[in-house]
């Protein structure tokens, strides 16, 4: 098939590249590598990705890992002037959220997610989960007022930089989140949009397919 080849589960940061993807209408062929043994260290996954993490992708000759620099090339790369800003400005403030979301929130997400929804209830600590929620209350806070006096982050239009930010939150779908309206209200109009949908649909059948064993992999391998 052409077009670009994304590797990795739609439940793993795959998802980011699968949602731009899907947001641009560009062909592509989605290979749904496991983490670990079961895909991404294999020798093969490791002479696309030597890194073994998920996702990478394959456009032609070029190959790139790391889901944000994904996003924003292939946003960069189909739709400079809408999803991917035009200007310098408009340019460095998707990378100031991109990179914000990843230092920021990023993992504390990940760790409320399995500790509060994805792992068995027994294995579940609270601890962790209460800490992850007071690393994340913070930025948060900011997050919401960001959004609260436009619909998204650069002004009027939904750009990558709401892509990145809200792919990178997307569990916190499932938090309580009263104290930050605003935010909840921009994720939920991000994850409304019909390509956000329907990457979000492979997302959670990828998820109900994923054995506990595979769950608590995830958790022991990255430190979560
Ligand atoms: N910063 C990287 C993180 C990639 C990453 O950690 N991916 C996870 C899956 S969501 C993975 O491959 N974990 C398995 C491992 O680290 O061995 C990105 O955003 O692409």
């Amino acid at each position: 098939m052409a077009g670009v080849k994304i590797y990795g589960m739609a439940r793993t940061r795959a998802f980011r590249a699968l949602w731009v993807a899907m947001e641009l209408g560009i062909e592509f062929e989605h290979i749904p590598i496991e983490i670990g043994e079961a895909g991404a260290q294999t020798p093969e996954f490791l002479a696309i990705n030597p890194n073994g993490r998920l996702p990478v992708i394959v456009d032609g000759d070029f190959v790139l890992f790391e889901s944000l620099a994904i996003t924003m090339y292939l946003a960069r790369k189909h739709a400079t002037g809408t999803l991917y800003p035009a200007t310098v400005e408009g340019e460095a403030k998707t990378w100031q959220w991109s990179l914000w979301a990843l230092n920021e929130v990023d993992r504390g997400v990940n760790i409320w997610s399995l500790h509060a929804v994805r792992l068995p209830k027994a294995e579940q600590d609270i601890a962790k989960r209460n800490e992850a929620l007071k690393v994340i209350e913070k930025p948060f806070r900011i997050l919401d007022a960001a959004v609260s006096k436009t619909p998204y982050l650069l002004g009027n239009d939904f750009t990558v930089a709401d892509l990145n930010v809200a792919a990178v939150i997307s569990r916190a779908a499932d938090m309580v989140l009263n104290a930050n309206r605003n935010l909840k209200a921009w994720l939920m109009r991000c994850l409304d949009r019909p390509a956000a949908k329907r990457a979000l649909a492979l997302k959670n059948k990828s998820d109900a397919d994923t054995p506990d064993d595979v769950t608590r992999r995830i958790a022991r391998i990255n430190r979560l």
